[in-house]
């Protein structure tokens, strides 16, 4: 099991090996975190998305896959994009869809580690434009966090949260699944 941090601020100024972005299928850039990430890391980023759409993505990626590009101008050396599910409201879809926001942070994961990153920053993926529930994200990411094994995941795992609320919503999440965070 990794480390895992909770920390309030501004992922885009993170020191951290790898960074990940809530992205959409484009990776063409958008609101929130993903346009905080390309304006803070330069046109290398969408550079490199271009690449991937024109090469092996040409249909974008999928809600729950993750790839990883340059960092551009960051202090992180790569941005590892990922795509959470749209919140569709209470009911069956959600428990599919929940799946997918697993697979979002698991395969983030994964990835970051598969790049020799020694330590990851995420933000709370879906929990802002995509409308998931603040109380749910924090759940499925610590909780994924916590399950993932010594090589399934970068030794550290920081989830940067961009308020107070968030950030006391992720410890929430922690103490309720007994994770040490
Ligand atoms: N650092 C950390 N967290 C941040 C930052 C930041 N600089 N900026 C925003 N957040 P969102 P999503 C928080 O909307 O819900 C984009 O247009 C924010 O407060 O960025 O997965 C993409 O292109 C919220 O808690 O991502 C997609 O189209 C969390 O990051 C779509 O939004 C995620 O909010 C993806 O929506």
């Amino acid at each position: 099991m990794p480390r895992i941090e909770l920390v309030t601020g501004d992922l885009t100024r993170e020191r951290v090996d790898a960074i990940v972005n809530a992205a959409n299928s484009s990776l063409l850039g958008g609101g929130g975190v993903d346009g905080a990430i390309h304006r803070a890391g330069g046109p290398e980023i969408l550079a490199a998305c271009r690449r991937l759409r024109e090469t092996t993505l040409p249909d974008g990626l999928p809600t729950g896959e993750a790839v990883a590009t340059t960092g551009g101008r960051l202090a992180a050396r790569w941005v590892v994009h990922t795509v959470g599910p749209v919140w569709p409201g209470e009911g069956p879809e959600a428990l599919r869809r929940r799946a997918l926001l697993e697979r979002a942070y698991r395969n983030s994961l994964a990835l970051a580690a598969e790049l020799g990153a020694a330590s990851v920053a995420l933000p709370a993926v879906s929990a802002g434009v995509y409308g998931w529930p603040a109380d749910d994200v924090a759940e499925v990411a610590v909780g994924t966090a916590a399950a993932a094994a010594v090589d399934a995941a970068p030794g550290l795992v920081r989830f940067v949260l961009f308020s107070e609320r968030m950030h006391a919503t992720f410890a929430e999440a922690g103490a309720r699944l007994g994770a040490d965070v």
